[in-house]
């Protein structure tokens, strides 16, 4: 059996579901992963994952490098065993969060020099020791080290950014090479901002490497809509069917439905954990806050056609009032319900690319959704 395998394909669009045979378990794609930073998806037991059918999540190599550190996830025996989680989990490789979260950072050809958001201190982390820290951690998929970049800079600042990402996919290969006891997969990370021909450029130098999987970074980091859109499809373009396209920090129904639409199988985001827990919640009419006034006699559940737990079980004013009064409950239930829309709607797209109406179900999808509020 091949790592990955297209299963069926839409006849309108790029969108195709698939199967990918990872250490932890076989994953259906189109696959949403919920967002695990320090090895807790927040709010959410993994019970509750498990119960709604996922069998994969994301860590973050930069925060658990600082904390708790390796020499603890060591000794517990790998990420799985410390935090308790027996299926997939795909780790990033502290490319963007250094960019986003650490101060002081310097690049160099060898790699990014940075402090740590928490102390301080200073670290440095190479490709080949992102790949090390990585397979300690037993990640079932790692990431190479890669540069992303902001919409706005220079031709000749994404050009270094590709050039370094190259040359770092190609370390990072040499350094998994020496570990035949890894049975996890390493994907490069397609950068090039928003210039055809260094997307172009950089998809077709990490291409050559071979790897199981490729991902495309530098995207939906603040860039309109259409541009997203356009610089997906053409990046999408140079990689062959035959492996697992991974578009790395997406989580809106609008972004995933394109995404699919383009021919895309992978997306993590922290934005439904993270904006249940600010009182943001996904209905099939749009996104609600539930912190409004007119929701405080409103003993209906957060969306009718939802059949979760916190759909079944409690109403929008309850909700709020727990919102108001800053109780922990505030934050599960909603990113319960939440994180069960998202698989929902993933479960849903694979099942219309497999019938056959994906276009369908995504115009309807997103005409009821458009004329929700916030
Ligand atoms: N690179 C890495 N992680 C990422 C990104 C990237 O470009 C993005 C961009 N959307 C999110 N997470 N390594
Ligand atoms: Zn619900």
């Amino acid at each position: 059996m091949s790592f990955f395998s297209v299963v069926s394909r839409d006849k309108d669009s790029d969108a195709r579901t698939g199967k990918m045979i990872l250490p932890h378990g076989v994953v259906d794609t189109p696959v949403f992963m919920p967002v695990g930073t320090l090895g807790t998806v927040k709010a959410i037991d993994f019970s509750d994952l498990t119960d709604m059918g996922f069998n994969m999540i994301l860590g973050n190599t930069y925060h658990l490098y600082l904390r708790p550190g390796m020499e603890v996830i060591s000794a517990a025996g790998g990420l799985h065993k410390f935090i308790g989680w027996d299926k997939n989990i795909l780790t990033d490789s502290g490319g963007f969060q250094v960019f986003s979260l650490s101060k002081l950072r310097k690049i160099t050809d060898d790699g990014v020099a940075f402090r740590s958001h928490i102390d301080g201190s200073s670290h440095f982390f190479s490709p080949e020791e992102v790949v090390r820290i990585q397979r300690i951690l037993g990640s079932d998929v790692m990431m190479q080290l890669d540069v992303c970049t902001s919409p706005g800079i220079s031709y000749k600042e994404a050009l270094e950014a590709v050039k370094l990402t190259t040359s770092w996919a190609i370390r990072s290969k040499k350094e998994l090479a020496n570990y035949d006891d890894y049975t996890g997969v390493l994907f490069p990370i397609i950068q090039g901002n928003f210039f055809p021909e260094l997307r172009k450029r950089s998809a077709e130098e990490l291409l050559q490497l071979d790897l199981p999987g490729i991902a495309i970074g530098g995207l939906s980091v603040g860039e309109e809509f259409s541009v997203f859109e356009d610089t997906l499809a053409y990046t999408v373009g140079f990689i062959p069917q035959n492996k697992p396209r991974y578009i790395m920090g997406i989580g809106t129904p609008e972004y995933i439905l394109t995404a699919v639409e383009k021919g895309i199988d992978m997306f993590d985001c922290v934005f439904p954990t993270r904006t249940a827990r600010n009182a943001s919640v996904f209905t099939h009419t749009g996104r609600i806050s539930l912190k409004r006034k007119e929701y405080q006699k409103d003993f209906s559940p957060i969306d009718n056609t939802c059949d979760c737990y916190t759909c079944r079980n409690y109403s929008k004013a309850y909700l709020r009032h727990l919102f108001k009064s800053g109780e922990i409950m505030a934050s599960v239930l909603a990113t319960h319900h939440n994180i069960y829309f998202l698989k929902n709607l993933v479960d849903k797209i694979r099942e219309h690319i497999t019938t056959g109406d994906y276009a369908k179900f995504k115009a309807d999808f997103l005409s009821a959704y458009s004329g929700g509020k916030e």
